[in-house]
């Protein structure tokens, strides 16, 4: 990408242009070395969007429910971007197409902005890719971004990191709310929706999920995560989950919570850009004095706690770094901003 080409990509994205989000979020996901450039020029532009999270197990109706609800916010004329994250496949598509398909209503609507994005194997993953490819849609004037993540291994917990609201769906079907409670996602949900509610045991799931929350009785404020009901092929249910996330929302900013939810996010942010730099600085420029170290450890010459000291005080590229002790390194690119 020329500088000119990058410079006509920003302007395309700025004006919410749909092949422009897809090709800044592809910048992402292969870690280009024009990604900080671009990332510099849109954070002004970024900030304004709501970022709401939406997980769940397998099949539970992830995409059926975010559809329904982009149907409800471009009634209201807003803007809506979907990410859509698979943290198992190193590659976008493929298991997404399903997708595709649930969003096709939208395909055509030039305010819905739809893109899913494969995780593994890149740049400090999900914790990182994912809130870069956020400030792209946010960036692109989107109000609302919505990312689905499938709610397996850590992916629930990450996604509750990047997002201003959390929501987790359940279903009726096999011991739900007890897997809910092991999994730790009573504490990261902001809102619970039992989904397919037309199908038998829907209530039960309801109010085992009140009971677990009441006895959990999180301190969030004031805020109790409210368990809703949903028939999201049906569109039953869509805009009350849509006013609850509202009056999530409006609670959070009264009582400062969101800002300081963005803080940590923030920090959370730079810390993992931060480790995954450092992490490649040393396994590419210091893959010489590795060698001799770890020979050294090997033979009983030098013990591990003397070799991390030497590496981080003596040589390689992590020492200009650490010297100074906080620095702020461009991904890409050998230039290093201090602070
Ligand atoms: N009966 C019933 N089926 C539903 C409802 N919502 C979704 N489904 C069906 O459940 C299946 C899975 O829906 P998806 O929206 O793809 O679920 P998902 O959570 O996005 O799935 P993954 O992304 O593969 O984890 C589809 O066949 C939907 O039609 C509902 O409210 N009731
Ligand atoms: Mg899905």
């Amino acid at each position: 990408v020329t500088n000119h080409n990058l410079s006509s990509l920003l302007t395309a994205v700025r004006e919410g242009n749909a092949r422009a989000v897809g090709r800044a979020i592809s910048l992402i996901e292969n870690a280009a070395p024009e990604l900080p450039t671009l990332m510099r020029e849109l954070a002004p532009t970024t900030g304004r969007a709501m970022v709401l999270g939406l997980t769940g197990p397998p099949g539970v109706g992830k995409s059926t429910t975010i559809a329904a609800l982009v149907g409800a916010i471009r009634k209201q004329g807003q803007r809506v971007g979907v990410l859509a994250v698979d943290p198992s496949s190193p590659f976008s598509g493929g298991a997404l197409l399903g997708d595709r398909v649930r969003m096709q209503q939208h395909a055509l609507d030039n305010e819905v902005l739809i893109r899913s994005m494969a995780t593994r194997g890149h740049l400090g993953g999900l914790s990182v890719a994912a809130p870069a490819a956020l400030r792209v849609y946010d960036a692109a004037g989107c109000d609302l971004v919505i990312i689905e993540t499938v709610g397996v291994g850590q992916a629930e917990v990450e996604i509750a990191g990047v997002a201003d609201c959390t929501v987790m769906l359940m279903a009726p079907g096999a011991g739900d709310g007890i897997q809910a409670a092991k999994a730790g996602i009573l504490e990261i949900g902001d809102i619970f929706v039992v989904n397919k509610s037309d199908r038998e045991g829907a209530h039960a799931v309801v109010r085992q999920l009140r009971e677990m929350i009441a006895l959990g009785q999180r301190m969030d404020g004031d805020w109790k995560p409210p368990v809703l009901s949903l028939v999201a092929t049906a569109g039953e249910g869509v805009s009350e989950l849509l006013a609850m996330i509202g009056a999530f929302r409006n609670q959070a900013e009264r009582s400062g919570r969101w800002q300081q939810r963005r803080l940590d996010r923030a920090r959370r942010e730079v810390q993992s850009l931060l480790l995954e730099n450092l992490r490649q600085q040393v396994s590419v420029a210091q893959s010489v004095e590795m060698e001799r170290l770890a020979i050294a450890v090997r033979d009983g010459k030098l013990d591990v706690h003397s070799a991390v000291k030497q590496l981080l005080t003596d040589s390689g590229a992590a020492a200009p770094l650490l010297k100074d002790g906080v620095a702020l390194v461009k991904s890409g690119s050998d230039e290093v901003q201090r602070t």
